[in-house]
């Protein structure tokens, strides 16, 4: 339980004793070299600030010819399993084994969760990008199944490729949003939305309430296609709809989208939900043809789960611009508010050594990119390693010189190291600036070194 009643210790005034919460330790690491000998007073040198935050970053292109590595992949293990990708057919988990190998090789934490359907097995591919903040979760999905009919290239390996491709893309970027990513391949879609119904039933309500929103791709690489965007979450739907506009491609409401795809299952649970779809077996209008191109009076995708739906069966604009959408959709989406998000850290690791029953030293680190005052719940990172931690005072000082204390002296605290986490309410000061971590021995005996100092906000 964290209590954190501080009160703000007016500058050099007899500090005085104030409840830190202890937050869960070991958020910073302990591995560190003997302490290297430094002057009493000395400051470490400030880390350059390195905000890790998203908020303003843009999407990167998603190549084509990745997205359509992955098809050809699953045209492949289609090709060697009988010739499709079906729920309980060996073609299926074979595509949940490739998609994964790649997620894992990329840093992703994956499961896969196995639902039983029709007698046979069926998997659901969770993918979640360490990081972020795991209250605000932005989610994309797309079915990894076929019909038995064929490979499934536009029906569904289409979204599950770009989705698949936009995850290796956060991985390539090293992406540190303020909300927590995760992407999902399901299973069973073709059967009635199977393998989504089962994960998000399987959700334990407190979890489903943190998902903020949850993407859905299904059919994006139509060959004669059309630009439908889901009408459902307004923010969801500005937020395609803005990256087509800024393509200068026309868009149209998904009007039979409604319980047609996995992001029904989300939406009957109360998540937002939002997403994109080229066209199945509808035709094409003239209008439309007129905005979009392609064929008036033929249907979007003539292949609609049949054996045709090969990689050939792909329009390769389409699929690029909705595969760059999907990356756009999750760089916003994620960002969290146009304040750098939560989970913005600034540390220094250099060690600073604490003289014996000494002076004061201190590690620096500077912080940048912010605006306005820091939280009410600032995260201190305290990092030392020193032996009978008793003698340590630790102060935690504002750019303005203010102090907070965090630890006092305690004679019979006989145990070794200070590693764990304060918060702090520093609300009362400005969030730019270099802050300090001030460390004091005061008694004889035993010594140590600051290890690293960081603060979360
Ligand atoms: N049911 C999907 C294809 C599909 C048909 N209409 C829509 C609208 C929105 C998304 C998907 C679809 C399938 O066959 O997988
Ligand atoms: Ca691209
Ligand atoms: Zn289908
Ligand atoms: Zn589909």
């Amino acid at each position: 339980m964290k209590l954190s009643a501080h009160h703000r210790i007016p500058r050099r005034t007899a500090t005085t004793a104030v409840t830190a919460a202890l937050a869960l330790a070991g958020l910073l690491g302990t591995a560190a070299p003997a302490a290297t000998a430094s002057t009493a007073a000395a400051t470490a040198a400030p880390a350059a600030a390195s905000p890790t935050t998203a908020a303003a970053l843009a999407a990167p292109d998603i190549p084509l010819a990745n997205v359509k590595g992955h098809l050809t992949q699953f045209q492949s293990i289609a090709g060697s399993n009988g010739g499709n990708r079906a729920h309980g057919r060996p073609g299926y988990k074979a595509s949940i084994d490739y998609v994964k190998a790649k997620l894992d090789a990329a840093g992703f934490i994956t499961t896969v969760q196995q639902f039983t359907y029709n007698g046979t097995t069926g998997y659901n591919l969770i993918a979640d990008w360490p990081g972020g903040d795991t209250n605000r979760v932005i989610m994309a999905g797309a079915h990894l199944d076929s019909v038995s009919s064929g490979a499934g290239i536009n029906d569904n390996g289409s979204g599950s490729a770009a989705v698949l491709e936009t995850a290796l893309a956060v991985s390539r970027a090293q992406l540190k949003p303020a909300k927590h990513l995760r992407f999902g391949w399901w299973g069973a879609e073709e059967l009635g939305l199977v393998g989504s119904k089962y994960y998000v039933n399987n959700l334990p309500a407190t979890e489903r309430a943190k998902v903020s929103g949850y993407l859905n791709f299904d059919m994006i690489g139509s060959p004669n296609p059309g630009y439908f965007v889901y009408d459902d979450d307004p923010a969801i739907e500005k937020t395609f709809k803005d990256y087509f506009a800024g393509l200068g491609v026309p868009t149209e409401i998904e009007t039979e989208g409604d319980g047609r795809s996995d992001h029904a299952s989300f939406k009957n649970v109360g998540i937002p939900v939002g997403g994109l779809f080229t066209g199945a077996s509808r035709t094409k209008t003239s209008a439309q043809a007129q905005k979009w191109g392609g064929t008036a009076g033929q249907a979007f995708d003539r292949c609609y789960h049949s054996s045709c739906d090969t990689t050939s069966n792909i329009n390769d604009t389409a699929l690029d611009r909705n595969s760059d959408a999907v990356a756009h959709a999750i760089w916003t989406l994620s960002a969290g508010t146009t304040e750098p998000p939560t989970g913005d850290t600034f540390e220094n690791t250099a060690d600073v050594a604490i003289p014996d029953n000494g002076t004061a030293v201190t590690s620096t680190v500077t912080v940048s990119g912010r605006t306005g005052n820091a939280p009410a719940a600032l995260k201190v990172g305290v990092d030392i390693i020193h032996t009978w931690r008793g003698d340590l005072v630790v102060d935690l000082l504002a750019p303005d010189g203010t102090a907070y204390r965090l630890k006092n002296s305690s004679g019979n605290d006989s145990a070794d190291n200070v590693q764990t986490t304060y918060t702090v309410d520093a609300s009362s000061e400005a969030a730019n600036g270099a802050w300090r971590l001030r460390v004091q021995d005061v008694a004889a005996q035993d010594t140590g070194y600051i290890n690293a100092f960081r603060l979360t906000f």
